[in-house]
C-alpha cells in the first residue's frame, strides 16, 4: 500500500509515474518539525531494524550508524567517511517486524541521520519544505521494494550487446590506441564487445565533435569496428564549451538555453574545455534540443554513450577564479605565514564544486527562476533523460546504450548508471557489491563499478578478483584513470586467467539477460541482501559480503589480497560451482559456514537447491552466443 503526503508546492521531478492522490498531512505518521525553511522528521529504530536503501551510496547494505546526504557530488575519493556520492536516490526501506519504505521526492539536499547522532534515532532533514513523501507499507521488504518500483515505472533495458565485456580508459587518444586494445584482446582470445572513448576523442572537449586528427574519417572507422563486432562508446559531458563558431554553444546562448546568474546573464563555469555554458536541462525544450544533438554521433553509427560530469561538476566559476587570482596577485611579495598561506591555498582548492557557485546558478522551471540549490539533484538525471527519451523515441527501446554518472530516481526508466571514480583498492570490491541491492531497489538495474578500480595503480590479482564480481553486474566495464598503470586484461602476465574469467561472463549472458529482463518487467531486484530471502536467519541478516542473484543463485566474491578463497555462509544447502573458462567443478555444500578456495582464474557461484541455470558456450562477441545450445547447471 502507498500513501502520499504533500507539503507546499513541490517541484515536479517526474520520478513517480503513477497518479496518487495525497492524503491529509495531519495523518503524517512521524514526529516532524518545520523551521528555518527546513523540514525534518524522524522515528525511533528498534534494535533489530535493518535500514536498507539510498541506492548508489557509500558504506554498508545496512545503512545504520552513519549520516548520508542526498547531494549529487563529483567526489573521486570514496573513502568510508564520505556522505555523498554522485546520486540522489531518496528511498529508504526499514526492515523490521513491520517493514516500510519511504520515498522523498524532493530535488534539493536531504540529510539522513541513521543512528549517527543517536544510535536508535533516524532523523531526516530536507533543505526546504516543498515535497512529496511516499510511504510504502504492507508485506516483506522484497514486496515493498517491488511496490515502490511499480509507482516509478519500468527500468531501462539496454541492448543485448551491452551485457558483453567492455574496456575503457581515460583515454584511448586515437584510432591506433583503440586498435591496439582490440588487437590485444583478439590475440589473447579474450571476448570483448565495447571500447570506450573518453574526453580526448573530442575536438578540444567540445561535445558532439570528433577530433579529426585522432580519428580521420570517424564514420568509416566506426563502421569498420562494427564489422569487427565492436561498439565504440563515446563520453558526453554536461558543460558546453564557450567558443564562437561552435554551433552547440551559439545555439544554446542565442536561444537562452543555458543556466543563468541572478542578473539573467549566462552562468559560466570552467570544466575540461575551459569556460562553458551549462544547458538548463530542466526545461523540456532544452532537453529536446540537447537530445537531438546526439544525432551527430548516432548518424555515423554510434549506438552507446556515457554521460559524465553532470552533478554538475564545475572546476571553477568565472567570478570565482577572478577573485582567487586577484587575491593571489594582492599577496605578491608578502611574507605568508601559516594563516596567510593556507587561506590562499584554500581559495584555490575551494574553487571546485563550490557551494557559493551552485547557489549563484538559476534555472527556469515553468517560466519561473529557480535557484540551482532547490533542484541540484535532478540536474544530471535531466541531462540523461534528454538523451534517453530522445533515443527511445527515435530508435525504439533497447537500441542505444546509455548510462550516467549523476542520477535521481526516474532516470532509471531511460538509462543505467555507473558508480563513478572508485579506486584500485581491495575495499572497493565490497563497496561495489554493497551498492547493487540499493541501486536495484531504486530502479537502476543496468549498473556497475569501474572494474579494477579507476584511480591509482591496479595489480593483476585485484583486477582478476574485481572482474570475478563484475561477471555478474549488468555493466561489466574495466575503466581506469589517466596516468595509472595499464589495466587491460591482456597487459598482465598470463592473460589466459583473464580469459577464463571473462568467458564465464559470456557463458552466463543468456541467463543474466533473462534475469535482467524479468527484473525490469516484474519490478524485481536482480541483487538482494541475504536478509530479504532469509529474514529469520541471524547470520544471513547481517551478511554484507554476499548477495542473492535472481531466483537461483547466491554470489560471494573473494575480496582480499593474497587470499586463496574466503569464508562463505550458506543459509541453506546449495551447489557450489567454480567456473573457469569452459570448465566447472561442482560441489554440494550444506547450510552453514564454509571456507571455499577459489583460484584467481575462477568465478565462485552458489546455486540454490532445486534450481538450475543455463550456461552456453563462450564466444568472442555477444552476437555469436548460442543461447539455444545451453547446458544446465544445478539440480
Ligand atoms: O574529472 O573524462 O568519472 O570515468 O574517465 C574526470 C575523464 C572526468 C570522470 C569520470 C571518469 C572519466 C573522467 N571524468
Amino acid at each position: 500500500m502507498i500513501k502520499k503526503y504533500t507539503m507546499g508546492s513541490p517541484i515536479e521531478t517526474e520520478a513517480v509515474t503513477a497518479v496518487i492522490e495525497p492524503g491529509d498531512f495531519s495523518d503524517f505518521p512521524f514526529e516532524h518539525d518545520a523551521k528555518n525553511g527546513k523540514f525534518s522528521f524522524g522515528f525511533s529504530m528498534s534494535e533489530d531494524d535493518i535500514i536498507y536503501g539510498l541506492g548508489e551510496a557509500n558504506r554498508g547494505i545496512n545503512k545504520r550508524g552513519w549520516v548520508y546526504e542526498s547531494y549529487c557530488s563529483d567526489d573521486p575519493f570514496h573513502t568510508e567517511t564520505k556522505s555523498s556520492l554522485y546520486a540522489a536516490h531518496n528511498f529508504l526501506l526499514v526492515g523490521s517486524g513491520k517493514p516500510f519504505g519511504i520515498f522523498i521526492d524532493f530535488p534539493a539536499r536531504i540529510r539522513w541521520d541513521i543512528g549517527y547522532t543517536k544510535s536508535d534515532r533516524l532523523e531526516i532533514t530536507l533543505d526546504g519544505a516543498d515535497f512529496d513523501i511516499y510511504l510504502v507499507y504492507g508485506g516483506s521488504p522484497r514486496e515493498i521494494a517491488r511496490e515502490f518500483r511499480s509507482i516509478i515505472g519500468k527500468s531501462y533495458i539496454p541492448p543485448f550487446w551491452a551485457f558483453g565485456y567492455q574496456q575503457s580508459r581515460w583515454s584511448y587518444h586515437n584510432a591506433e590506441a583503440v586498435d591496439r586494445v582490440i588487437e590485444g584482446y583478439n590475440s589473447a582470445g579474450i571476448p570483448l564487445d565495447c571500447v570506450y572513448l573518453d574526453i580526448d576523442y573530442m575536438e578540444r572537449y567540445k561535445d558532439f565533435t570528433v577530433d579529426s586528427e585522432a580519428f580521420p574519417d570517424f564514420e568509416s572507422y566506426v563502421a569498420e569496428k562494427r564489422a569487427q563486432g565492436i561498439h565504440l562508446i563515446p563520453i558526453i559531458d554536461a558543460g558546453i564549451k564557450k567558443e564562437e563558431g561552435y554551433s552547440v554553444y551559439e545555439e544554446g546562448r542565442d536561444r537562452g538555453y543555458f543556466c543563468k546568474r541572478a542578473d539573467g546573464s549566462d552562468f559560466e563555469g570552467g570544466v575540461w574545455p575551459g569556460v562553458c555554458g551549462f544547458p538548463d536541462f530542466l526545461r523540456p525544450e532544452v532537453r529536446r534540443w540537447f537530445g537531438e544533438k546526439y544525432r551527430a554521433l548516432t548518424d555515423i553509427g554510434i549506438d552507446g554513450f556515457w554521460n559524465d560530469m553532470n552533478e554538475p561538476a564545475i572546476f571553477y566559476s568565472v567570478e570565482g577564479i577572478e577573485n582567487a587570482l586577484e587575491k593571489a596577485a594582492s599577496l605578491k611579495g608578502e611574507n605568508l605565514d601559516l594563516g596567510g598561506f593556507f587561506s590562499l591555498k584554500d581559495t584555490f582548492t575551494g574553487l571546485s564544486n563550490s557551494q557559493s557557485d551552485y547557489s549563484s546558478i538559476y534555472h527556469t522551471v515553468n517560466g519561473e527562476q529557480v535557484n540551482h540549490q532547490r533542484v541540484h539533484n535532478i540536474y544530471g538525471s535531466s541531462m540523461t533523460r534528454a538523451a534517453g527519451e530522445y533515443f527511445a523515441e527515435s530508435f525504439g527501446e533497447e537500441k542505444i546504450l546509455m548510462f550516467s554518472r549523476a542520477s535521481y530516481i526516474g532516470a532509471h526508466r531511460t538509462s543505467g548508471i555507473w558508480f563513478g571514480d572508485n579506486h584500485s583498492w581491495w575495499s572497493h570490491i565490497l563497496l561495489n557489491l554493497k551498492m547493487l541491492p540499493g541501486a536495484n531497489m531504486c530502479g537502476f538495474l543496468y549498473c556497475g563499478a569501474d572494474l579494477g578500480g579507476f584511480n591509482e595503480n591496479a595489480t593483476r590479482d585485484l583486477v582478476l578478483r574485481f572482474l570475478a564480481l563484475g561477471v555478474f553486474t549488468p555493466l561489466m566495464r574495466n575503466h581506469s584513470a589517466l596516468g595509472t598503470r595499464d589495466q587491460e586484461c591482456f597487459r598482465f602476465e598470463k592473460p589466459e586467467d583473464f580469459r577464463d574469467i571473462i568467458e564465464v561472463r559470456y557463458r552466463l549472458i543468456p541467463y543474466l539477460y533473462e534475469t535482467f529482463r524479468k527484473a525490469s518487467e516484474e519490478n524485481e531486484m536482480i541483487f538482494r541482501p541475504l536478509s530479504f530471502d532469509y529474514p529469520d536467519d541471524p547470520v544471513a541478516r547481517e551478511c554484507e559480503t554476499q548477495l542473492m542473484l535472481g531466483e537461483e543463485c547466491m554470489i560471494a566474491p573473494v575480496y582480499e589480497q593474497n587470499a586463496g578463497g574466503r569464508t562463505v555462509y550458506l543459509p541453506e544447502d546449495m551447489t557450489f560451482v567454480r567456473l573457469s573458462g569452459t570448465r566447472e567443478t561442482v560441489e554440494k555444500l550444506g547450510k552453514g559456514l564454509h571456507y571455499v578456495s577459489v583460484a584467481l582464474s575462477e568465478v565462485p557461484l552458489f546455486i540454490k537447491k532445486g534450481k538450475r541455470i543455463p550456461l552456453c558456450m563462450p564466444a568472442m562477441r555477444t552476437g555469436d552466443l548460442r543461447a539455444d545450445k545451453a547446458e544446465w547447471l544445478g539440480e
